[in-house]
């Protein structure tokens, strides 16, 4: 469960703090918010697992600084330590590396350079205790950050608090901009049109509020100037009948496409929460040739079911259930063996499988969805949206997908046809879906 009163955090730029232990990263941490959030101390391997603290950084505005544990932490706990500062990794759009002038870059550095490089993720390099450095050291280490290693460099004391200015201004230079303005809804809308919602409150629905995702697309479309509707889908026939004319858009929880598709005039656009979010966070071409794989799986095939928030599991649980019986139903003959995955947790091995299937992905940054698309990729791991999916078992996937692709049929994206349906079986199951 989350507070929606902040700006989520998986919309901030993520500025994640590196370095190795006692160079005074902590310390940096709570320069740059103003205020103690990280606990500072001259016991080496103080900072255990990483801190997060959303701040607003000006003129950029919100982001959210991470201090990570010394990545040179030893023994086997320091082993876990340094697995979960390498995680942060996957969801940093802009990493601070801390060094000691007195230390100099060794080792550790170069190690994490590279590990950086490879991820491709921006780097600035920040000399701290400049207050305790010689002359020598400084100009020394400065030579070998810029030249040698080919990095922007800012020189601080964390603890007097000079250079932080300095440091904030090179941060939000550093900052990789957005390539586009990332709506979620608001462009698939034609001017003056109405976009309504459709949303899908069971017991596995949160007490008392929408979900992110909706609350995050209502919030898209109002900015933009669109006027919205929401309803749940057993109120949509009755919100369709108050309208004077057809909406521009419909957007549905994915688990209601059967009920929304039969109350809604064909020439209507319809897409899901779970599709707009695999546009704006993952790599929708992935996405879609991954479904591909759908018809080809083998008997026994190992799918790894991957949700990226932690909540209270329900009989009507869409990862844990819903999806896990529709495939079933659908492949009968196939006996799927499923895994699961919540929250930050994501396999570090994804070798024993042939398949995931990840939802929309509202609670991680788009770095770390793309991380874990990257990971899957090499691994030769296909994934499919939830969103994709349900609309292809509902065979109504070319119609869910026009809004964002436009009028060609489906197969012309990723090669299957449009009309597959679920059978029999699985729209039994499928009316359980409510
Ligand atoms: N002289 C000096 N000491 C610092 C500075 N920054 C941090 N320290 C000290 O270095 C020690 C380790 O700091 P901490 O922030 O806990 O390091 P971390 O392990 O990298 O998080 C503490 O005793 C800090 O007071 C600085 O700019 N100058
Ligand atoms: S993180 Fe995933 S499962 Fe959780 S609300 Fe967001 S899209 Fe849905
Ligand atoms: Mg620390």
């Amino acid at each position: 469960m989350i507070a929606i009163q902040k700006t989520p955090r998986a919309t901030r730029p993520h500025i994640a703090v590196f370095g190795r232990r006692n160079v005074g990263k902590s310390t940096l941490v709570n320069a740059l918010a103003n205020q103690n959030v990280a606990v500072v101390s001259s016991v080496p391997g103080t900072t255990t697992d990483p801190v997060y603290k959303s701040m607003e950084l000006h003129p950029f505005g919100p982001v959210v600084l991470i201090d990570t544990a010394g990545i040179d932490d030893a023994g086997d706990l320091g082993e876990v330590r340094v697995n979960r500062t390498r995680r942060v990794l996957r969801r940093t759009d802009l990493a601070l590396l801390v060094v000691d002038p007195r230390q100099g870059i060794g080792e550790w550095e170069t190690d994490f350079l590279s590990e950086v490089n490879r991820d491709k993720v921006s780097v600035l390099a920040v000399i701290n205790k400049i207050d305790r450095a010689e002359r020598k050291d400084l100009r020394g280490i400065r030579r070998e950050v810029r030249n040698g290693l080919d990095l922007p460099v800012v020189r601080v004391s964390a603890e007097q608090h000079r250079g932080i200015d300095a440091l904030r201004d090179e941060i939000v230079a550093h900052l990789p901009r957005r390539a586009k303005a990332d709506t979620i809804a608001a462009d698939l809308v034609s001017e003056g049109n109405l976009c309504l919602l459709v949303t899908h409150i069971d017991e596995a629905a949160p007490q008392g509020r929408l979900i992110l995702p909706q609350v995050q697309t209502l919030r898209d479309l109002l900015d933009h100037g669109c006027p919205a509707l929401v309803t749940k889908e057993s109120e949509l026939p009755l919100a369709l009948s108050r309208l004077s004319s057809p909406p521009g858009l419909v957007i549905c929880d994915s688990q209601v496409f059967p009920r929304v598709q039969e109350c809604l005039p064909g020439d209507v656009s319809l897409t899901s929460f779970s599709i707009l979010f695999a546009r704006l966070k993952g790599d929708f071409q992935f996405y879609l040739r991954s479904l591909q794989q759908l018809e080809r799986l083998a008997p026994q095939t190992r799918i790894i079911v991957a949700e990226a928030c932690t909540h209270r599991v329900t009989h009507e649980d869409i990862g844990r259930v819903k999806i896990p019986r529709m495939l079933c139903s659908r492949y009968p003959d196939r006996a799927f063996i499923f895994d699961y995955c919540s929250g930050s947790d994501f396999p570090d091995d994804l070798d024993p499988y042939d398949l995931m299937l990840h939802c929309g992905g509202c609670m991680l940054n788009r770095t770390e969805v793309l991380s874990r698309l990257g990971e899957a990729q090499e691994a030769s791991l296909p994934v499919i949206n939830y969103g994709m999916l349900l609309a292809y078992l509902n065979g109504i996937l070319g119609r869910a997908l026009q809004p964002i692709l436009g009028k060609q049929p489906a197969y012309q994206y990723c090669g299957i046809g449009d009309d597959v349906r679920v059978g029999d079986d699985a729209r039994r199951g499928e009316d359980d879906v409510s």
